[in-house]
């Protein structure tokens, strides 16, 4: 019985160091799963690059003065059309322009823009062709070495220095077409003698279409067709 007693008790004894035995493979098994998993997962010593973005497009105000051909004094407050290109894609908005003593008008525009991205940004006058701008403090025609221009927020474009030709004048459905011709002629001399606000005949704004407007129109046609 004894000996039966003992033996049971070693059995037992064997039974109990094979269990602990597979719990500590088993424990050494499960901490190399954790630490591959740490090593993959990236919850501590992740060696891999943490993934960047680009910044995408933010509502930004776009600020810039012009200047018209023929004014170097005070106007009233004039409309304009803006076209922001990034290479196809492009972004067509308006703004009000205000104008100082001088003759050059500040304006404020809201346009979605990718903040690391160029642009070319055109202007319309309300009787005027588009001006190309690529850069700030421009003197030039932009060309194929141009690259474009950031355009953040917090800066006033100056654009003044080239002006923006008059001449386009908006047709019986308010459209120009980005051309000065003999329709625009047309129109002009339709509307000579008339005097009040916003003729589109008066191209330097004096309130009244005459001899001056025409002057203005054939300079511009002269000097640039
Ligand atoms: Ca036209
Ligand atoms: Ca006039």
């Amino acid at each position: 019985m004894r000996n039966n007693s003992l033996k049971n008790q070693l059995g037992l004894l064997s039974i109990a160091i094979l269990f602990l035995a597979m719990g500590a493979t088993l424990a050494g098994v499960s901490e190399r799963q954790n630490t591959e998993k740490k090593a993959v997962g990236g919850t501590g010593g992740d060696l891999r690059p943490t993934p960047t973005t680009a910044p995408g497009p933010a509502l930004s105000l776009l600020r810039f003065k012009v200047s018209f051909e023929g004014i170097d004094h005070k106007i009233n407050d004039q409309h304009a059309t803006l076209s922001i290109r990034q290479g196809e894609t492009v972004h067509v908005t308006e703004a009000d322009i205000s104008f100082d003593n001088s003759g050059v008008g500040t304006g404020v525009a809201e346009v979605w823009l990718f903040p690391s991205d160029r642009y070319y940004v055109s202007v319309k006058g309300p009787q005027h062709l588009w001006g190309e701008f690529c850069a700030d403090n421009q003197t030039w025609v932009c060309g194929k070495d141009d690259l474009g221009i950031f355009l953040p927020s917090e800066t006033v474009f100056d654009w003044s220095k080239i002006r923006l030709l008059p001449g386009d004048l908006p047709d019986m459905d308010n459209q120009q077409d980005g051309f000065i011709d003999c329709g625009d002629l047309y129109r002009l001399k339709r509307q000579m003698g008339r005097t009040g606000n916003n003729l589109i005949g008066d191209l330097d704004y004096n309130g009244v279409v005459n001899g001056g407007d025409l002057s203005l129109f054939l300079k511009v046609m002269r000097n640039h067709y």
